[in-house]
């Protein structure tokens, strides 16, 4: 590996070697293919837990998608490039070494945890898989980086429900306290609303800790709720198509909404639907870790970004995705469901998102027309919905 980070990085346009763990996902095969198109070596792990857990809740992706020696396959034959590829689990301290040794990676970008809300709450076994895969697995990758690739930059997907919904405005990682007389600049309050969110607390944690105690670089991006299903690269070929899901489970809201209005089913609001999140589409997801990697922190720096685009209620969607159908030709109607999370229905929301911007993000706001196209795309797809697995179901209290 070159020995100088600030010299390795002025490189970066003819290439660096960039690691996407989780490289079989939603967002990292996507992700996986960008880099790769845009010149830098790619190397993919992953323990494909994401299709076994569809398999396990009865669902499956819209898109038929094609496993990942067969994408990659397709990806040489359509663009003439190489992407590698590892099997095996982030929680295998053996195998994130070799793959840290195999690849000597000048970016990790770290995707691969289980994503899930609703998964992460479906009973106890559930819980304790959701904390044990994505902690322990997080915390493997921070010591590989930190004894096998130690200049390397660790870009850590997080989410911005680590934050809540608190009733004060929610900055980017840090606030600035005057507390008793003195001030100090501290991690910004976490009210996460589900073990999943809570694991990725705990990794911000760790991953903060790794960078004040060991001198690691890492970016933790706090990521909004993505939409969307085609990138320029899934769009060259459809058996680059990366997976779509619309299950209660795996599904998230505008996803989900957008298959329902296709399939004539009720669209779930859950409860008063005031709901409010941060939103993106799956383009600006790249174009945020592209600008990340593009433009490392120096050494023993933990920086948070807030990565969305847009705020949305569940509401604001609901109306968005029945308008657009209606224009289709399509009779949508909107359900208002048991809210089966504990969460605020109604309240305060108002996160700051300026420092991808900053780094030169042009956010693909969500128009009509994005919604459009993306519906005309599941309507390609539409014999394959299954209805079974859309109703919510996962209770946050089973005992309501
Ligand atoms: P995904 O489940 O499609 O992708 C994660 C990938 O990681 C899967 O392919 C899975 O098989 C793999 N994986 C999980 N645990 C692993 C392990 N122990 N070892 C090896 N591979 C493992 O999910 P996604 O929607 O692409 O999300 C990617 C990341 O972004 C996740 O960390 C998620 O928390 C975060 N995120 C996603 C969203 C969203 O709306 N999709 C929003 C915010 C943050
Ligand atoms: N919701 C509905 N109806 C539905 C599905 C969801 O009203 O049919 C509501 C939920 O109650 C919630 C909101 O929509 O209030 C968002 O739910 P979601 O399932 O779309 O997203 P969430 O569970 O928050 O998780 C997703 C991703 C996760 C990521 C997170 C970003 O699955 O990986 O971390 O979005 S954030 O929400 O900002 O924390």
């Amino acid at each position: 590996m070159r020995s100088d980070c600030r010299s390795r990085f002025a490189f970066i346009l003819r290439g660096v070697r960039v690691l996407v763990l989780g490289g079989d996902g939603y967002l990292g095969w996507p992700t996986a293919m960008s880099f790769s198109a845009a010149g830098h070596d790619v190397a993919v792990a992953d323990n494909f837990s994401r299709r076994a857990m569809s398999i396990e809740l009865g669902a499956s992706s819209l898109t038929p998608i094609q496993n990942l020696k067969e994408r990659i396959a397709a990806w040489k034959e359509v663009s003439g490039r190489d992407i590698i590829s590892f099997f095996g689990d982030l929680t295998d301290p053996q195998f994130v070494d070799d793959i840290f040794r195999a690849t000597t990676p000048d970016a990790v970008i770290h995707y691969g945890e289980q994503p899930s809300a609703p998964y992460s709450m479906i009973d106890r076994r559930h819980a304790l898989e959701t904390q044990r895969n994505n902690v322990l697995g997080n915390l493997n990758v921070l010591f590989a980086v930190r004894d096998l690739a130690p200049e390397a930059h660790l870009v850590k997907l997080g989410t911005m429900g680590e934050y809540g919904t608190p009733n004060i405005d929610i900055e980017e990682g840090f606030i600035d306290i005057e507390h008793k007389g003195r001030k100090d600049t501290l991690p910004f309050p976490k009210l996460p609303g589900s073990i999943y969110h809570l694991s990725k607390v705990h990794d911000s944690h760790n991953v903060h800790f790794a960078c004040r105690v060991w001198g690691l670089r890492a970016t933790d991006l706090n990521q909004g709720v993505v939409y969307g299903i085609r990138t320029p690269e899934t769009d060259l070929d459809e058996r680059l198509c990366t997976r779509f899901d619309y299950d209660e489970v795996l599904g998230t809201v505008l996803n989900r909404f957008c298959v329902q209005a296709v399939v004539g089913y009720p669209l779930t609001v859950y409860g008063k639907g005031g709901q409010t999140r941060g939103f993106l589409n799956i383009i600006d997801t790249i174009q945020c870790v592209r600008l990340t990697v593009e433009n490392p922190p120096a050494a023993g720096d933990y920086r948070v970004f807030n990565q969305f685009t847009e705020q949305f209620s569940v509401n604001d969607l609901a109306l968005m995705v029945r308008r657009v159908a209606e224009c289709m030709a399509i009779n949508v109607t909107v359900d208002s469901v048991i809210d089966p999370r504990i969460e605020a229905e109604d309240h305060y929301y108002n996160p700051a998102h300026t420092k991808l911007v900053e780094l030169g993000l042009e956010p693909h706001p969500l128009t009509d027309d994005v919604v459009a196209h993306l519906m005309e795309t599941i309507q390609r797809y539409k014999d394959r919905i299954l209805l079974g697995p859309i109703a919510p179901r996962t209770k946050w209290d089973p005992r309501n």
